[in-house]
């Protein structure tokens, strides 16, 4: 193969050699395998062309035809779990060409442009089946731009991935809907809730449908209202990528920041009572299989979004089907006119545009459930998985994050830093205290009770503080919570990175510069700077002020010599 070749450890003979060689472009380093007689570089394969086996995606059938709309009023809806010949098809014709890999963003530059990452790999893929999922892409932009707010950070076009910027991830301790972040797999269906229907069957005794006013009747199914924190078990996922490189398709894996958390007011009913509806549950059913109607690719098998959740949670009560977020009608990014909420669950499995519910004895098989979200032990990654050996994430754990400073950021105080941020912890446990330390973890100062915002069982704590900070120059900050059970969080990255980059609990680091103005020689430098009109920032550009005079300096030197002879 052209891409194995053997030769000795010479130059790589490149004008960003040395940029290679300071680690600072891996995804162009070859791989060593030392393992036989003599060493072999195994270099990273030249972008192939790409190729299309026409013949064999003509055989397919047509694809309008094949992929079409699976219901009136169903726009972007295309049912796969039901058809396995269709299902092939699909396969065989996104597996009769090639397309262009997606973009190194952990090891390569991330682009500096919003969206940050188009996902044209999905984009080819939807394109390549046609059909209803052509328009797809498109379509699902416009629903962005139409619902979301106009400071969103997109780090992926399509399928979409939005978060706030950190200004306003935590700002109220409820999320406007425009703000809450989104996280999808795939396009954005837009359904006509008129022409809506649940289907509930698998193992329970009596297999129903439901309309929308069905499930709104009241004399049936009591209204559950409840305020609950979802959070995407990606949160906070660069603070792994910037210290090792792990698993990197863009969809799975979208470089969020800390914003993958929002707090919402959903409105709906209890699954639980529309299982009882059903005459319950039958040959020891454990589990229910939660479709969602749009179109996921993973590894080019083509399904709808399907996960599952115990039935031992929603006995519970603690699944909700909800049609109303903050009291407004469910927006369409956020699953109109139905979706699950799974509180103190990773957010995955909060099925948006819910259109099925299979009752089954094993967590579902599906791609998202049962080979992603896994959370690998460190040694587990691409040479060596399996996705047994990968926990499937269901309650997150205690996690908290500094939302204000930003790291790198200068900070001029007057001995304290101001700063703010969120806590949550999952499975109904809360955030019982908050702590910040400005000294990279050795003391720490709680948060008062009164600069946290109220404790909820299923929602994070907005808190600020005044950071007591004598020292300046390089700090680090951090920030750790406690939850009610007094579990925390581990205190660096390293020891909880994983493969899959799920879970970034540890203690939340930012790097700050601080310029503390109470002390002498810094209030008279900074008068110095006004005095000679320069500019404070950039902290990295020196310019001269005269701190002392030559004579100054002198006089200093005879009183204070360098250096002694007896
Ligand atoms: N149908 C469907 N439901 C879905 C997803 C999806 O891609 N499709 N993404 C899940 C994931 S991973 C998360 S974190 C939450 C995000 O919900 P939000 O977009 O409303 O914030 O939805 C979950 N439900
Ligand atoms: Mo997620």
């Amino acid at each position: 193969m052209e891409s194995r070749r053997r030769s000795s450890l010479t130059a790589l003979d490149r004008p960003d050699q040395w940029m290679i060689e300071q680690g600072m472009a891996g995804h162009v380093l070859p791989i060593l395998d030392q393992a036989g007689k003599t060493v072999v570089k195994v270099f990273p394969p030249k972008p192939s062309e790409i190729v299309q086996n026409k013949k064999a995606i003509q055989a397919v059938g047509n694809r309008k035809k094949l992929f079409a709309r699976e219901r009136e009023g169903w726009v972007g809806y295309v049912e796969w779990e039901n058809y396995p010949k269709k299902k092939a098809q699909a396969h065989k014709i996104l597996t009769s060409q090639t397309f262009a890999p997606c973009p190194d963003y952990q090891w390569g530059p991330i682009p500096g442009t919003n969206p940050v990452l188009a996902g044209d790999d999905f984009k080819a893929w939807h394109a390549a089946l046609g059909g209803e999922l052509a328009p797809v892409a498109d379509d699902s932009w416009k629903t962005v731009l139409e619902e979301k707010h106009p400071e969103m950070l997109h780090l992926l076009q399509f399928p979409y991935n939005g978060e706030p910027p950190k200004r306003l991830v935590a700002a109220k301790a409820i999320t406007p809907n425009s703000l809450h972040f989104v996280r999808n797999h795939g396009g954005i269906p837009i359904i006509d809730a008129d022409k809506f229907e649940l289907k509930l069957d698998g193992l329970v005794k009596s297999p129903k449908s439901y309309t929308m006013e069905d499930l709104m009747d009241e004399t049936k199914f009591p209204r559950m209202e409840k305020t609950i924190t979802m959070q995407c078990s990606g949160t906070r996922r660069i603070e792994q990528i910037a210290l090792y490189a792990g698993q990197g398709d863009e969809v799975p894996q979208a470089p969020w920041a800390e914003g993958a958390i929002g707090t919402a007011r959903y409105k709906g009913i209890s699954l639980k009572k529309v299982i009882k509806d059903c005459g319950g549950l039958i040959d020891h059913a454990k589990h229910l299989e939660l479709y969602g109607v749009e179109t996921y690719i993973k590894d080019l098998e083509v399904g709808n979004y399907v996960v599952s959740v115990p039935w031992s949670k929603v006995k519970a009560n603690e699944v909700i089907l909800a049609w109303e977020m903050n009291g407004e009608v469910l927006p369409k990014i956020h699953g109109y006119p139905l979706r699950v909420i799974v509180m103190g669950y990773i957010g995955a499995r909060s099925v948006k545009w819910l259109y099925r519910i299979k009752a089954i004895k094993s967590p579902t098989l599906a791609p998202v459930q049962s080979r992603e979200y896994l959370y690998f032990n460190q040694q587990v990654g691409k040479y060596n998985l399996r996705p047994i050996d990968g926990i499937q994430i269901q309650e997150m754990p205690v996690s908290s994050a500094i939302m204000s400073p930003w790291t790198k950021q200068v900070i001029m105080h007057d001995g304290k830093i101001h700063c703010k941020g969120w806590a949550y912890s999952g499975g109904g446990r809360w955030p019982e205290r908050v702590e910040l330390s400005a000294d990279g973890g050795f003391n720490w100062y709680a948060v008062p009770e009164d600069q946290l915002s109220k404790k909820g069982k299923w929602t994070w704590r907005t808190w600020e503080i005044d950071l007591p900070c004598d020292v300046e120059g390089w700090i680090e900050i951090v920030c750790r919570c406690w939850d009610n059970s007094l579990n925390t969080q581990p205190l660096n990255v390293r020891a909880a990175w994983n493969w899959g980059l799920h879970v970034t609990s540890s203690a939340h680091r930012i790097k700050v510069y601080s310029v503390n103005k109470t002390r002498t020689l810094t209030q008279l430098k900074l008068s110095q700077f006004e005095q000679h009109n320069i500019d404070l920032a950039p902290l990295t550009r020196y310019d001269a002020v005269p701190g002392m005079t030559d004579a100054e300096l002198g006089e200093y030197w005879e009183a204070n010599p360098r250096d002694v002879d007896e």
